[in-house]
């Protein structure tokens, strides 16, 4: 393990973008993975796998298509994109531009925004964890959305200008898409429309910014290394360039997730495998650089509240269907290794 460190500027020096902008020809240690975790399909390899479903008509007489479209993906994958879902383009571009403004400031100025030690939000390069045992060929701002209550106002960047004002847009616009489609993975599961955001007490939303620079050597590294959400529902605004992949058969198989103009990506966390007593899949995916072309994602994750108790949706449970997860304190679970974490950066 590397041993745990503050971001301060010192220890963030040089970033990976900093790296691609000076010109290096390989990649430093600290970002070279083990052979097996190396990725093995490059960024553009784009598959036609993944499903993509049109959601416009949620209330119409689509609806019951949808559901069952979504119900289907969530299954096989747990993850999909979704076009038609009503996050306007120009929103869209502006989150874009605007993010892309904040990386490509000085590193002095990023770093007032840099995470504190023992809060996992807030400006960082690799990971936000920084006692990993390789680091993330990424730079990346964890935006705490809501509740408003829950913001880390002090981190949202003040520039450029309307840095604020488009991730309150962007977030609240967001979160009315992943209110629908909790409504619409619940339905697919046979339950009522409010059971899966019901069960998610009050949830909470924040927007990772993922910056990955282009890279000299991006055989040997990951942009993020192999996981699966912690958490409910993410959505997922990608560019073009590609670097997503996923799989479904525990890492023998990656699909590159096709970039479309105007898509979205959606994928499961742990707590909606939980909740659907094991019937969806957490989507098994990370993230692949390439030599190129700079890539940025801005990923929205939906959680549960932090004292919420997780179990499978009672629904879902009876005599043939007995509950997989016993129930579980959400933060107690999943804020576990965040914690540890914590501890040994206030050693
Ligand atoms: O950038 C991507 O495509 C993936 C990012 C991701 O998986 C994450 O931030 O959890
Ligand atoms: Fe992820």
């Amino acid at each position: 393990m590397a041993p745990v460190v503050a971001h301060s500027l010192e220890n963030l020096q040089p970033s990976v973008k900093a790296l691609a902008d000076t010109g290096v020809k390989t990649v430093p240690s600290i970002y070279v993975k083990d052979e097996t975790d190396r990725p093995k399909v490059p960024y553009n390899a784009f598959s036609k796998e993944i499903p993509v479903i049109d959601i416009a008509g949620l209330i119409g007489e689509r609806r019951s298509g949808i559901v069952a479209d979504i119900g289907r993906a969530c299954s096989e994958w747990g993850i999909f994109q979704i076009i038609n879902h009503g996050v306007t383009k120009s929103l869209t571009e502006r989150i874009r531009a605007e993010a892309f403004e904040f990386f490509a400031m000085p590193l002095e100025e990023k770093t007032v925004y840099a995470a504190k030690p023992g809060q996992f939000v807030g400006y960082a390069n690799g990971s936000i964890l920084t006692d990993e045992k390789y680091m993330d060929w990424r730079e990346l701002i964890t935006l705490r959305c809501f509740p408003i209550g829950s913001r880390n106002e002090d981190q949202w960047p003040r520039k450029p200008e309307s840095f604020r004002g488009t991730l309150e847009e962007f977030s609240n616009s967001m979160l009315g898409l992943v209110r629908d489609l909790l409504g619409l993975i619940s339905e697919s599961l046979g339950q009522e429309t409010q059971a899966v955001e019901k069960a998610c007490a009050e949830g909470e939303e924040k927007v990772v910014m993922n910056y990955y620079p282009t890279c000299p050597q991006p055989d040997l590294t990951l942009g993020v290394k192999r996981h699966k959400d912690p958490g409910c529902l993410t959505v997922l605004l990608q560019d073009q360039v590609g670097g997503l992949q996923a799989t479904k058969d525990d890492g023998l198989n990656w699909a590159t997730v096709e970039p479309i103009e105007g898509a979205l990506v959606v994928n499961l966390g742990d707590q909606l495998h939980a909740m659907s007593n094991g019937r969806y899949k957490s989507a098994d995916h990370r993230a692949v650089v390439n030599s190129t072309a700079t890539r940025m994602s801005i990923v929205v994750f939906y959680n549960p509240s932090p004292d919420c108790v997780v179990a499978p949706l009672p629904g879902l449970v009876d005599a043939n269907h007995p509950a997989l997860f016993e129930p579980y304190v959400y933060q107690h679970r999943h804020v576990k290794r965040m914690r540890e974490h914590m501890e040994k950066s206030n050693a």
